[in-house]
């Protein structure tokens, strides 16, 4: 049983930040940070401020989402404010994924490229080797608390195919709904990293501690015997 953990930041308690990074540092693998532009998505949520404020007390890489229409002018920023790790929407970076994948690799981040539910892996052929991670979401962006769209595992298990027949080097990692009902699943796909928020961590206990806890017995049970 090997996966990484990302919580999803824009879940946690926003009244308990500083204590929930420190508990978070020895768990989990990495942190996504959500940045909505509320243009892109109908929606506001995390921003390269949030990132500037947690980066001196995180330990482990800030990975950021991006669900704005415009990524080019978040990678200066997110960089200066610390940040090892950007991953745009695939759909925002079709007139210019090369410049904008090199300029993130350039910056001296790692670069991944998220798929909307209804993205099809295709259209990132030409540069999926560049990738270091690719995230497959499983509900629509802008939102926690959605339903999960199961149609996604067949994505998931193309990626994996993908990995294995090209010697790809990316992650797969899946944002949307990653819980107790849909670990298994997940998992049996080909998911390498979770990105747990509402459903999957934050909400499981008002004490992150057990929560974790609660989260990774979850996960264990889930997928014993696969
Ligand atoms: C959605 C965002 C996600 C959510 C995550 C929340 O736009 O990209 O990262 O924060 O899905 O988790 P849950 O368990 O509420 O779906
Ligand atoms: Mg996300």
């Amino acid at each position: 049983m090997s996966i990484m953990f990302s919580p999803s930041l824009m879940c946690m308690d926003f009244l308990n930040i500083s204590a929930q990074i420190d508990v978070l540092n020895t768990r989990c693998d990495y942190y996504h940070v959500d940045i909505m532009d509320g243009h892109y998505v109908p929606n506001l949520a995390l921003s390269p401020d949030f990132v500037r404020a947690i980066s001196p007390a995180a330990k482990q890489p800030i990975d950021c989402h991006l669900m704005v229409t415009d990524p080019s002018r978040y990678i200066a920023p997110l960089k200066a404010a610390g940040a090892q790790m950007i991953c745009p929407q695939v759909e925002t970076i079709t007139a210019d994924a090369f410049r904008t994948i090199n300029t993130i690799k350039q910056t001296g981040y790692k670069a991944g490229a998220v798929f909307n539910p209804a993205t099809p892996i295709s259209v990132a052929q030409y540069y999926l080797h560049l990738l270091d991670k690719i995230t497959i979401m499983t509900v629509d962006p802008g939102f926690a608390g959605q339903p999960f769209i199961r149609e996604m595992l067949a994505k998931i298990e193309q990626a994996r195919s993908l990995k294995e027949k090209h010697g790809y080097h990316y992650v797969i990692e899946v944002d949307g709904a990653c819980n107790k009902s849909t670990f298994k699943d997940l998992y049996s796909a080909g998911a390498e990293c979770l990105v747990v928020g509402s459903s999957g961590l934050f909400d499981l206990d008002g004490n992150l501690e057990r929560a974790w806890d609660i989260m990774t017995e979850d996960f264990r049970k889930a997928t014993e015997g696969c």
